[in-house]
């Protein structure tokens, strides 16, 4: 079988400003997802999954976050049989950049070029630390090996109102590319890149190092490789992908991926897919577990959460804790959040370790904006918010 000769980069440093508050000191891929996961749990799984055992995780922002997740990739690694077999390297820009960052995703990739040749794969698969999706890598590697492409790039339908968030393709009947173009203002096509592009290593490396030696380019995979692979006549192919896949790097769209999972549209608990998420427990609410399920309509609620008040359709995570006569309608409690008493929240995201005192008023029923209250934060007994705020406007809201 050929996917022992294909390893993953995983692309784990972009700043995530459109997440914001909530990756004011998180890097993206680290932002939590349903009751006890991470991002970046996802692709990685993915890869144990597919029998990708072989994983270079790039960081830059906020790199340490990512560090103490993923750590050794024991988690991950232990996870699947044969156990200890590979590895998760983690690849920060202050070692593997001599100006200490990563000038744009390909640049990322060319700085690490040497890590790649320690292990000769034949393909290498590059992957986005910000999707929710479970993907098997390996019916895409074996279109890929079949066509002979340079590379393969996984795409996908979108909604036509989101084609302009996304690299634009269109592809003849047998699939080949012949146009693309990165976050059109006015898409040709609702054919979306999904970022995901298994590469020739050759031809990884010749394209790397000639956009490296390009000064108009700003070393990104959709904005300048995939172009310049085109121009230069490649042979690039498209692999249409099926199942459920989202790009949550806004907050409107990390919170639609919590509502398809409460709608059932998303499950995280596929026998033959399984996640995995670092083995890491959080601390247990200091007292014990009480949840009164008969409160909890069409809810996700972690078993070791306190939930007194009422949630429905809202998801509670591990080691969050719920006041008395709460209520919680289309939300997502990180984990270790502490909401009070008589506490009212509607379309919100609640960060991580985020503390609402007893009586406050997040969002709003019919808001069209997601309300988010950043990691850490405090919102003060009786006070209100309902706007999508960052950090300042939070505190100027706040008084
Ligand atoms: P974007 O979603 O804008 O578009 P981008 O910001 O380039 O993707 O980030 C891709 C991944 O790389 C993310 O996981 C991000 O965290 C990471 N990353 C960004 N900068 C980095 C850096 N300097 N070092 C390390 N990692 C970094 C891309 C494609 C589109 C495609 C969408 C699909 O460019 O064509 O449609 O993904 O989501
Ligand atoms: P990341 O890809 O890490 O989330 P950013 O959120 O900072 O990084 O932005 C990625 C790219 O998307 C940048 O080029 C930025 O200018 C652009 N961008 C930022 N906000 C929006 C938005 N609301 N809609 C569309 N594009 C955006």
């Amino acid at each position: 079988m050929t996917q022992m000769n294909c390893m993953a980069m995983l692309l784990a440093g972009g700043e995530g400003k459109r997440l914001a508050p909530l990756t004011t000191a998180l890097a993206k891929p680290v932002v939590p997802f349903g009751e006890q996961y991470r991002m970046i749990d996802f692709p990685l799984s993915n890869c144990m999954n597919s029998g990708i055992r072989r994983i270079g995780v790039l960081t830059q922002f906020c790199a340490d976050t990512v560090q103490r997740h993923i750590g050794g990739g024991e988690a991950w690694l232990n996870a699947v049989q044969p156990k200890h077999l590979g590895e998760i390297a983690l690849l920060p820009a202050s070692e593997a950049s001599p100006n200490g960052y990563y000038a744009g995703t390909a640049d990322a990739i060319y700085r690490n070029l040497s890590y790649i040749e320690q292990h000769n794969p034949e393909h290498v698969l590059i992957l986005s630390g910000d999707h929710i999706y479970q993907m098997d890598y390996r019916p895409m590697l074996e279109a890929h090996v079949k066509s002979g492409a340079a590379a393969t790039i996984a795409v996908k339908r979108v909604p036509w109102h989101e084609a302009s968030r996304f690299g634009i393709l269109n592809t003849n009947e047998d699939y080949s590319v012949v146009e693309f173009e990165e976050k059109p203002s006015r898409p040709r096509s609702n054919l979306a890149s999904m970022g995901i592009y298994m590469f020739r290593t050759d031809k990884l490396r010749e394209v790397l190092l000639k956009d490296a030696r390009n000064p108009a380019s700003s070393h990104d995979f959709g904005k300048d490789v995939i172009p310049m692979l085109l121009q230069d006549g490649a042979s690039l192919t498209a692999y249409p992908y099926e199942g459920y896949w989202r790009d949550v790097g806004t907050v409107d769209s990390l919170w639609e991926a919590h509502m398809e999972l409460i709608d059932g549209t998303l499950s995280l608990s596929e026998p033959h897919w399984p996640l995995y998420g670092s083995s890491q427990k959080r601390q247990s609410p200091l007292r014990p577990a009480l949840r009164n399920l008969s409160a909890q309509r069409d809810s996700i609620v972690h078993d070791n959460s306190r939930m007194e008040g009422i949630a429905q359709r809202s998801v509670i995570s591990d080691g969050a804790d719920v006041g008395k006569g709460s209520l919680i309608y289309e939300s997502i409690i990180m984990p270790g959040a502490r909401i009070g008493r008589n506490v009212r929240i509607h379309k919100a995201i609640i960060g991580e370790n985020a503390v609402i005192e007893d009586g406050a008023v997040i969002g709003a029923p019919q808001s069209e904006q997601v309300a988010v209250v950043g990691p850490g934060e405090r919102v003060a007994s009786g006070r209100k918010t309902a706007v999508s705020a960052s950090r300042e406007t939070l505190a100027a809201l706040l008084g």
